[in-house]
């Protein structure tokens, strides 16, 4: 089903056929009126198809349901939101350039997927810029996510809301705690810039990969290790191969939810504002599942064999140390710094 596709709408031709009119100059304005209503439905109802590479009842796929069924009161049952999930569309990449040309009307995925397409996006990826989650949300659920949300739309997408993802950790066969320990490791990383160039910086070897093939590269060797939150390395049994995850906690990536412009621009005003309120509204939602979701995860892979090295065995310090060089690669211009100064300040 293409975005313009419309669906047919039962309860129009019904008025308007129960009204039997004896003239026939009222049957054509009767006719006229049912023509011109139902061209408008036609042209306006939509159920618009989102991606996600996590599974149905992953907490970003329940999100976005969620902010589909508040667009769908909100608009009287005409608009509404289906998610395609498990990378059934394809990986971030692919599904990103489906939205930028729209062939694909809104994608939930990490905002490390627009690194290389919204500077700003690279800001709240900086390795330890947060000091914990309270920080984080201040500031990305405030003015300076707003500003970077907004930087979206020169790039041809509409940013609509940016949803927690925890700290993202490093795992493999073996613990983590020190440079020496990470030292020559092949890594998968998202791919993006910044995340090669954070994983370079440890003195490790990055390697991009989509989501979804990170599982046989663990397994066949490809690569010896991989970095991510709680309930990725869960969902996606990581822990199978690489059972040691290390709470090293170097970034806090957000997942983020975008629109198509190119889909946007030919909706209503009234459409827009309905559709961005139901986004927003669906933050506090997905906190409320993000939050246990991530103890849950915890203990789901511990039970299934992985080992924890806590946060207050890992050498912060030393990892915080190489990381100086990449802020400066990433945050280049005034305005980015400015970016990076107000998250920092924030208290
Ligand atoms: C997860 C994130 C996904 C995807 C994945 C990855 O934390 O929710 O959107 O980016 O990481 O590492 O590819």
């Amino acid at each position: 089903m293409t975005p313009q596709q419309a669906t047919p709408n039962k309860r129009l031709p019904e008025t308007h056929m129960n009204h039997r009119p004896k003239t026939l100059p009222g049957l054509l304005t009767v006719l006229t009126i049912g023509v011109l209503a139902l061209s408008t439905l036609t042209a306006s109802a939509r159920t618009f198809r989102s991606a996600d590479v996590h599974a149905k009842d992953f907490p970003t796929n329940l999100a976005v349901k969620f902010m589909g069924d508040e667009l769908s009161k909100a608009t009287g049952g005409k608009d509404n939101v289906k998610v395609f999930g498990d990378s059934s569309l394809g990986s971030e990449k692919d599904t990103v350039e489906q939205v930028k040309i729209g062939a694909l009307d809104m994608v939930r995925v990490s905002s490390a997927s627009f690194h290389g397409i919204v500077p700003e996006s690279v800001i709240p990826s900086l390795p330890f810029l947060f000091r914990d989650i309270e920080h984080f949300r201040k500031t990305m659920y405030g003015p300076q996510g707003d500003k970077i949300l907004a930087a979206f739309d020169k790039a041809g997408f509409i940013g609509l809301a940016f949803y927690e993802s925890g700290a993202r950790s490093m795992y493999a066969k073996k613990p983590i705690k020190t440079l020496a320990d990470i030292k020559g490791l092949k890594i998968r990383v998202q791919p993006s810039d910044l995340m090669v160039s954070l994983v370079s910086a440890m003195g490790a070897s990055p390697t991009p990969m989509p989501y979804a093939e990170v599982y046989t590269g663990l397994k066949t060797g490809l690569i010896d290790a991989a970095e991510n939150n709680y309930p990725s390395y869960d969902e996606s049994k990581h822990f199978e191969s690489a059972p040691v995850y290390s709470e090293t906690m170097h970034v806090m990536t957000p997942e983020v939810l975008v629109f198509s412009k190119k889909i946007w621009d030919t909706l209503s005003k009234e459409e827009q504002a309905a559709i961005r309120a139901a986004a927003k509204a669906s933050v506090p939602y997905y906190v409320k599942l993000w939050e246990p979701k991530e103890k849950e995860a915890k203990a789901a892979v511990i039970k299934g064999g992985a080992k924890i090295v806590p946060a207050a065995e890992i050498d912060r310090a030393g990892f915080v140390a190489v990381e100086k060089p990449v802020w400066e690669k990433f945050a280049t211009t005034p305005e980015l710094k400015a970016l990076v100064g107000e998250i920092t300040n924030a208290k």
